[in-house]
């Protein structure tokens, strides 16, 4: 039998037990050997910023009581304006980086954790040798240099650890934040600016009785990924948000490892949306809920000055079905079976339960609004936001043969076109010219005739954003109709929630960089097992 994950280290993973205090037992593995770690700064690259980012341990006030242990990231501008950086007090979050379009940036990572990790800049059109790759891990003590120049249009970023197999746990630990691009195009729409534009990262955690954070990858957190008992708005609980009656800005990140979240107001009012992933749409565009799956970006507007002072509402996730169509399959029981819970075998059911934790696809707020203050500024929302150049399929390279990246989860493995991740393991079919156009699809399930198990996975591929062509469901997933209004596939993505049953085809650019660009699922217990492979373009 092929066992395509490295089943010793899995082990030793999951021996080490579920404190983060553990984290410290894992093996210091070294990825670097034979691979150029960029340790020192150019002298031929000017940079208009620099910045540093040191990785420690610390605690940190996130809930009453004692303090939570954390893997923080601290940030300090070096060179140029202190506002390009912004730390985040009483709470794991990593600072929020604020760079403009043009700039050139020198970034000093240095990782004083326990443990092998580098940084990976997600969203962010960068060389292949700075964008975090897992080969370019460092350990406890070495410093990474990054130096790139920020070629992305305005957009919300975010920056995440990317260390081979403990992904998860270091982004859950903390090592995740913000990266926010500004450009001439979106300041002269003059949108909602200052503390009216606020980033909102969601996530969840568990906390123990000791208020110290929990993760848990036993084999159903695994495969369904990891779940929380506590919905955390930048990085804090029970999040309100104070705001005046005017308009605002709210960037929504999917900073979650697993969780998806079906957002909506709790008042009726629809959701306008006006950016994704990518940055800004066309044109604003009025859903009566959001699907957000890790990683995934959403910026919206919400004007409060139709709510009276002193109105409350909240963000709410709503219900959806969330399938484990054919858990019981073949494909899943064939490794050693009876591994999923007995609440696993329905079939499929509202509510995918995990101990305490809030139920994947259950009814919960998530941010709470109060409208407090009085404002006379009215700010209309523009009809037209931007223009987008529709990526075209006669241009690609394979106009005719979409390369199909086939999802699929068995074994205890979960894989894409049948294969694990292993580093430097290129086949013939992840080799893309550079400077090409490709079209591609993700197929949950869509194209074949057996049912295994499936489950949602949100894809996402490094470098250059991509356009969304079409999406597929085949009619046996009637679960789809929960979730179906709430995609916004217009603009630039460089994640997509791909459902069970669904085929999602899009255009993706592969220009400028030749080099190593992973493509993975971003529910990051399923990356961490094996759910990713590199592309070389070249
Ligand atoms: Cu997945």
């Amino acid at each position: 039998m092929n066992y395509p994950i490295d089943l010793k280290r899995r082990k030793l993973l999951t021996y080490a037990g579920a404190s983060l205090a553990s984290a410290a037992a894992f093996p210091h593995l070294s990825f670097a050997k034979n691979i150029k770690v960029k340790r020192t700064a150019s002298a031929d690259f000017h940079a208009d910023i620099e910045i540093e980012l040191k990785q420690q341990v610390t605690h940190v006030q996130i809930l009453k009581g004692k303090k939570t242990r954390v893997w923080k990231v601290f940030g300090k501008v070096l060179k140029g304006p202190n506002e390009s950086v912004v730390n985040m007090t009483d709470t794991y979050l990593a600072p929020t980086i604020h760079l403009h379009k043009e700039q050139k940036v020198r970034i000093y990572l240095r990782n004083n954790l326990p443990a092998t990790s580098i940084l990976h800049w997600h969203g962010l059109h960068v060389p292949a040798d700075m964008d975090g790759n897992p080969m370019y891990a460092i350990n406890s003590g070495e410093t990474f240099v990054y130096e790139f120049e920020i070629l992305n249009r305005a957009g919300t970023y975010w920056y995440h650890s990317h260390a081979h197999g403990v992904t998860a746990k270091q982004v859950y630990s903390g090592l995740a934040g913000f990266f926010i691009v500004s450009d001439k195009e979106e300041q002269a729409l003059k949108l909602p600016d200052g503390k009216y534009d606020i980033p909102l990262v969601i996530q969840d955690r568990s906390f123990d009785h000791d208020n110290q954070l929990h993760y848990s990858n036993h084999m159903m957190q695994r495969m369904q990924g990891f779940l929380g008992n506590h919905i955390m708005v930048n990085g804090q609980p029970d999040s309100v948000l104070p705001v005046e009656t005017r308009a605002y800005r709210l960037r929504l990140l999917n900073g979650s490892n697993s969780r998806i979240y079906k957002l909506a107001w709790d008042n009726g009012m629809p959701m306008t949306v006006i950016g994704t992933d990518g940055g800004l749409l066309e044109q604003p565009e009025q859903l009566p809920y959001i699907m957000l799956g890790p990683a995934e970006r959403r910026e919206i507007w919400v004007d409060f000055s139709r709510q009276g002072l002193g109105t409350n509402l909240s963000l709410r996730s709503t219900t959806f079905n969330v399938s484990t169509h054919g858990m019981m399959g073949r494909g899943m029981m064939g490794g050693g079976g009876g591994m999923m819970g007995r609440g696993m075998m329905g079939g499929r059911r509202r509510g995918m339960m995990s101990g305490n934790s809030i139920p994947l696809g259950g009814d919960y707020p998530v941010l709470k609004v109060k409208v407090n203050k009085k404002s006379s500024v009215r700010h209309k929302l523009p009809n037209r936001l931007t223009t987008i150049k529709p990526l075209l399929i006669k241009n690609a390279d394979n106009p005719a043969k979409p390369r199909n990246i086939e999802l699929s989860m068995r074994h205890m493995s979960a894989l894409l076109n049948g294969r694990s991740y292993k580093m430097n393991d290129v086949r013939e079919d992840e080799i893309i010219p550079v400077n090409s156009l490709q079209l591609m699809a993700f197929d949950n399930g869509y194209s074949r005739r057996h049912g295994m198990m499936s489950m949602p996975h949100p894809m996402h591929l490094h470098g250059e954003q991509f356009q969304i062509v079409k999406r597929e469901i085949s009619s046996s997933h009637s679960d789809y109709e929960t979730v179906s209004s709430g995609f916004v596939d217009q603009g630039w993505h460089d994640t997509t929630l791909v459902m069970p049953g669904e085929k999602v085809t899009f255009l993706k650019p592969f220009n400028d960089f030749k080099g190593m660009f992973m493509y993975h699922c971003h529910n990051l217990e399923h990356e961490d097992m094996g759910m990713m492979r590199d592309f070389l373009i070249k």
